[in-house]
């Protein structure tokens, strides 16, 4: 635990988290949106694997939402309990079908976006930590604790790196979902509707990371995405959830992980689409 040494949760909500793990900034864009206090306890490499933390989620990663007594993890069900519980502005839509396709959205994420992600970034941003890791802590440390889907991606991409064919096929998968944002945002200003929802949340920092990925080509030529993502920055709660944490990241370094991002995926686009 990088900022406080005991796990005790006496504060009615706390977030277990760390600033740029996606699923926590969604979590964290749901607190904001509705205005809820928490306190933050970050957990982070090492210390994710550690016994205390185990006990709070064997699979070891975050976001994890302590409320009271009742702890919640699993970002996407995570946010739909904090619209379920907490007052303020509404993030789920009354109609039901339009709930549904919030849900749809969502689903999404779960189903494959964010291990698409995962892939990108690991091979970006994490595969040459991992590679200087001795043998016997690798296994250990290397993340999806729980997950052998996740762990032969880390095996093909610690072994292949860009020449992964999971690299290729995560960079397809967005240009999938960034065609599909830009549909839907052609008819309307939300990904559902005319109001901000959980769709929302959820989906920006998948195209926050693709940004700094190198990847906004995504949405050069696909303007109604192009105006979604400066609408969803000019949030106070993107500011609050988002790039206030970011403090203190090395900016040269995120900016030469940018331009070998764009260098290494952009020609994997697929001009068809
Ligand atoms: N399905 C989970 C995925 C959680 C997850 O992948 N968390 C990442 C950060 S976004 C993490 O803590 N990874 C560290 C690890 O797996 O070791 C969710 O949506 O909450």
């Amino acid at each position: 635990m990088s900022q406080h040494s005991s796990l005790s949760c006496d504060f009615p909500v706390t977030l277990f988290h760390f600033a740029d793990a996606i699923c926590a900034q969604k979590v964290r864009l749901a607190l904001e949106e509705k205005k809820v206090q928490w306190k933050s306890e970050i957990v982070k490499g090492n210390d994710l694997r550690s016994p205390e933390f185990l006990a709070v989620n064997p699979s070891g990663y975050v976001p994890v939402l302590i409320h009271g007594e009742f702890k919640a993890v699993e970002s996407r069900i995570i946010s739909e309990y904090i619209e379920d519980t907490f007052p303020g502005r509404a993030l789920l839509p009354q109609d039901s079908r339009n709930r549904y396709r919030v849900r749809l959205w969502m689903k999404q994420i779960d189903d494959s976006l964010h291990l698409n992600i995962f892939v990108l970034s690991f091979v970006l941003f994490m595969r040459e930590k991992y590679l200087r890791l001795p043998e016997e802590t690798l296994a250990t440390s290397l993340p999806g604790l729980n997950n052998p889907v996740k762990r032969m991606y880390c095996t093909s991409l610690l072994e292949h790196g860009f020449d992964s064919p999971v690299v290729a096929q995560s960079v397809e998968r967005f240009q999938g979902l960034a065609e599909s944002a830009n549909e839907a945002l052609s008819e309307s200003p939300w990904l559902v509707g005319n109001d901000y929802t959980l769709a929302d949340t959820d989906l920006t920092p998948y195209f926050f990371r693709l940004e700094r990925l190198g990847l906004s080509a995504l949405w050069r030529d696909r303007p109604a995405l192009s105006r979604w993502i400066s609408r969803c920055r000019s949030r106070e709660s993107f500011r609050a959830a988002i790039l206030d944490w970011m403090v203190g990241e090395d900016a040269d370094q995120a900016e030469r992980n940018k331009q070998l991002g764009q260098e290494k995926f952009e020609p994997l686009l697929n001009s068809q689409s």
